[in-house]
């Protein structure tokens, strides 16, 4: 079995305090970090499809989650460099009532890594905390959402149509994203962009930050 596979395996089936030293050996064995990330990522994909066939349930999926971390720990300083902050600051969270944060952390790292001042809200992240990290960041390029449930889509749209009704909007691109999200639901909404990964994302955010 490929190295890369033993990392897939062992996210796939929670095994926190394994994933950090299978990384860092398949680090060592010559294989890139983005494979790996990428392999990674699909096993989340294969521990979701387990979940909806109900053979495993949320405390498996949530073991799964930390192992994932633990690895995208190990990878980080592979994957992101230090930019030193050039093309300004972006804020980012999980909108209201969504707790899944392991994609908008990886965003959130791959636009630090494009050059932006990344500020992160975390997850659960109500309307007027958006609203009050950007009054005290008059400055801030770009916010960006992050919804993984199709339950927590209509808190997308309703912090898009705040963040749409204020005044500072002229002046900020709103980027949205997270597994049931599309380019059309991004239009309806009226965001600025929609993009469909991590890579996209920072690619996207220096496009509209120019
Ligand atoms: Co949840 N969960 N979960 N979960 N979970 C999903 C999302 C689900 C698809 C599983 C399934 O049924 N197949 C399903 C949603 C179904 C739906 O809405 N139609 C689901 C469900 C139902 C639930 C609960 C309701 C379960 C329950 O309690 N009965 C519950 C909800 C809790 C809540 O949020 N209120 C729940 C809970 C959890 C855990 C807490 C256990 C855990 C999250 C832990 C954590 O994040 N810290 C969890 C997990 C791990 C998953 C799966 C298995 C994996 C998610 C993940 O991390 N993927 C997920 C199944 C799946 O996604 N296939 C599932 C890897 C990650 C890198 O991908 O987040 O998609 P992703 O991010 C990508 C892109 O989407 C994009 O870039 C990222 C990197 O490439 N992207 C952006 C994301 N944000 C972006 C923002 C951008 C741009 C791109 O611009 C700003």
């Amino acid at each position: 079995m490929s190295q890369i596979q033993t990392v897939a395996d062992a996210v796939a089936a929670g095994k926190a305090k394994l994933v950090p030293n299978l990384v860092q050996e398949a680090l060592d064995g010559g294989c890139a970090a983005p494979e790996i990330l990428n392999a990674m990522i699909d096993a989340m994909g294969l521990v979701g499809e387990r979940f909806k066939k109900n053979e495993i349930f949320v405390p498996e999926m949530l073991i799964a989650a930390k192992a994932m971390k633990k690895g995208v720990e190990v990878l980080k300083p592979h994957l992101a460099g230090d930019s030193g902050a050039v093309c300004g600051k972006m804020i980012i969270g999980t909108v209201a009532g969504d707790l899944h944060d392991i994609g908008k952390n990886l965003v959130a790292m791959m636009i630090e890594s494009a050059g932006f001042e990344v500020i992160d809200l975390g997850v659960d992240v109500s309307v007027d905390k958006f609203m009050a990290a950007i009054t005290e960041n008059p400055d801030v390029k770009i916010v960006g959402l992050s919804a993984l449930l199709t339950t927590t889509m209509p808190a997308l749209k309703d912090t898009v149509a705040a963040l749409n009704e204020a005044d500072f909007r002229k002046n900020i691109k709103v980027m949205v994203g997270g597994a049931p999200i599309t380019q059309k639901f991004a239009d309806e909404i009226g965001a600025d962009a929609y993009t469909p990964d991590a890579a996209s994302a920072a690619q996207k955010a220096k496009e509209l930050a120019a």
